[in-house]
């Protein structure tokens, strides 16, 4: 079965993104608090393949208190990560630079010439600032990870995209099951 890993820092927005896309926005209790994830979650995403054909996909999410040991739960096949940063959270930049450095060299060395990974840098929680503002934050958080450097130094093994969402204004979610459906039908 195919995985996607999802990690990101304690607070950035992985569950919620995880349960949006695996259920109907009005299915989500956006009131209902989230319990920090200990552990590992699983979810399961159903891809339309072709007509009625559907393809399960897995949603792994690694939690925010097991980041020094992400690197652990990446199988020697997984090749499929999304890292979720919150934009807005400047405080935990420089935590998100060595965790995003650790997941980018694992995910490196799962791949060959034949097969890059693939990762997708995932800006969560646009609906906290206006659409001017969200460019000037991930701007800011681009710089300070000093990601044309880290992706130009991987360019040869990992493909990468960045994408937004917020699950509070229900946006950006097809763009994201679009990223994994294209990921997961050419494995
Ligand atoms: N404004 C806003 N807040 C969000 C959104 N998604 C999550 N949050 C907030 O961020 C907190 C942490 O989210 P959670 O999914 O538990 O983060 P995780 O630790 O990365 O799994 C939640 O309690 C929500 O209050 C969003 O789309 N917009
Ligand atoms: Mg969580």
């Amino acid at each position: 079965m195919v995985v996607v890993l999802f990690a990101g820092v304690k607070g950035s927005g992985k569950t919620f993104i995880l349960k949006r896309l695996c259920s109907h926005q009005d299915q989500l209790d956006l009131s209902q608090a989230c319990i920090p994830t200990v552990g590992v979650s699983h979810y399961q995403l159903q891809l339309p393949v072709s007509g009625a054909h559907k393809r399960s996909v897995e949603l792994r999410e690694l939690g925010g208190a097991l980041a020094q040991n992400w690197t652990a739960y990446l199988r020697p096949q997984d090749r499929l990560l999304v890292f979720v940063v919150d934009p807005g959270d400047v405080s935990v930049v420089p935590e998100i630079a060595v965790h995003l450095l650790r997941c980018v060299e694992a995910l490196s060395s799962r791949a060959d010439d034949s097969n890059k990974a693939s990762l997708l840098l995932l800006y969560s929680k646009s609906d906290l600032s206006e659409q001017e503002e969200q460019l000037r934050l991930k701007d800011r958080i681009r710089l300070l990870l000093r990601l044309p450097e880290l992706l130009e130094f991987y360019e040869r093994s990992v493909e990468f995209e960045e994408l937004s969402c917020s699950v509070w204004k229900d946006e950006g979610f097809p763009a994201i099951k679009d990223w994994i459906c294209r990921k997961c039908c050419s494995i």
